[in-house]
């Protein structure tokens, strides 16, 4: 048995992000060097045969169908929420008064009010967390980061960003249930803005500073669709679609865009950030590469495309050699590695906690009310 220090994980939820999660949980500390090891506990779902059969998969040692339980029990030091929107605040704040680590998919809660009381629980109760903002995990994303760090843009005028995918163009598409509770408004809190957008926002943050205003248009394409449990038509309160402008603290201008209606995009995410010396570009598609362009290379001024896979970088000396690729589930591990070494002594606190999770709610919920008020609205 490895000498290292347990981290014994409970989940809630086993669907996409679940999976996501927990190959995390069980690549991390084969491929990193840190103190702390997950022990994958228990996994906790409504459905107990289909919670057996995810924990039967993946390797949890014991199942639980009701999530209060599983919050209770002191054999668990971290819950992973990995439920719908409209369950993160309950478990969350039940989670912190029982004193465990909390590891909370985005966006944060279903609205500020929700993510700032889950904030308060938290730091009341003295306890670490994360949200999985996956994104600034990605090497190259992380080599953005680092060239914003070292100024090596200069000023910066501006920032872009979109998220496309096209998957419920289909009137057919139901809402609700466990895959499509993201339509269903009453679950999710809102659609592309608080599930696609909060991505682009906390990836933004995370490299150009706060966002000071916003003003938004939101679209909702398909007004009525049925309800995949209930089999009855409801009208859908989500926004298909949002494009919004916003201005930085730094004096930067932004737009930024998200459809599920985007037909032949299945999961487009781009950034672009324009400096006075230098800007990049990055892709999902092709996310180890990072396009770069620096002013100061005189006659060979041009778009340098950046293979980000060696050299001084956090992750990618751990997996294999130079010039081979990793993937998405990858920043999931690198995001869980932060965090794993946050926990050691001495280690500085980890980004992206609750406290970045309201910052981003707070935006999103600013672009929903701008778009309802028709006005720009100020992020105080
Ligand atoms: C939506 O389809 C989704 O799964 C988001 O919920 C995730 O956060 C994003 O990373 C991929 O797309």
């Amino acid at each position: 048995m490895s000498n290292k220090k347990k981290l014994r994980i409970g989940i809630v939820g086993y669907g996409f992000m679940g999976r996501a999660h927990t190959n995390a949980y069980r690549q991390v500390s084969r491929f990193f060097d840190c103190e702390y090891e997950p022990v994958l506990k228990a996994a906790c779902g409504r459905n107990e045969e289909k919670v057996k059969a995810f924990a039967e998969n993946w390797g949890y040692e014991s199942t639980e169908t009701d999530w209060r339980r599983l919050v209770e029990r002191d054999d668990i030091d971290a819950i992973d929420i990995a439920a719908p929107n409209n369950m993160h605040k309950e478990i969350a704040i039940a989670a912190a008064e029982a004193g465990k680590m909390i590891l909370c998919e985005k966006p944060l809660g279903m609205n500020t009010a929700e993510s700032k009381e889950m904030a308060a629980a938290a730091k009341k109760a003295g306890v670490k967390t994360l949200v999985w903002y996956n994104y600034r995990f990605i090497p190259a994303v992380t080599m953005a980061k680092n060239l914003v760090d070292a100024g090596k843009l200069g000023k910066i005028y501006h920032y872009r960003a979109n998220f496309l995918q096209d998957w419920t163009i289909s009137e057919d598409v139901p809402l609700g249930g466990q895959a499509l509770w993201r339509l269903d408004v009453d679950a999710s809190g809102s659609g592309v803005t608080g599930d696609l957008l909060a991505h682009c926002i906390d990836t933004a943050m995370w490299l150009n500073g706060p966002i000071t205003s916003v003003s938004a248009m939101t679209e909702t394409f398909v007004k009525e669709r049925t309800h995949s449990e209930t089999g009855e038509k409801k009208s859908v309160g989500v926004d298909d679609a949002c494009a919004f402008l916003a201005r930085f603290e730094n004096g930067s201008l932004a737009i930024f865009e998200s459809s599920r209606y985007a037909r032949g995009h299945k999961a487009l995410y781009t950034f672009e950030m324009n400096g006075r010396d230098a800007s990049f570009a990055w892709d999902l598609h092709d996310m180890h590469r990072l396009s770069y362009y620096d002013n100061a290379d005189g006659d060979l001024r041009g778009w340098r495309s950046i293979h980000v896979s060696e050299g001084e970088h956090p992750y990618m000396d751990k997996w294999w050699v130079p010039g081979l690729n990793i993937g998405y589930e990858h920043s999931f591990t690198h995001c869980l590695y932060g965090f794993l070494k946050s926990l050691e002594d001495g280690e500085a606190g980890f980004h992206p906690d609750f406290s970045d999770g309201v910052k981003t709610d707070v935006v999103c919920e600013a672009v929903l009310e701008s778009a309802k008020t028709k006005s720009w609205q100020e992020i105080e």
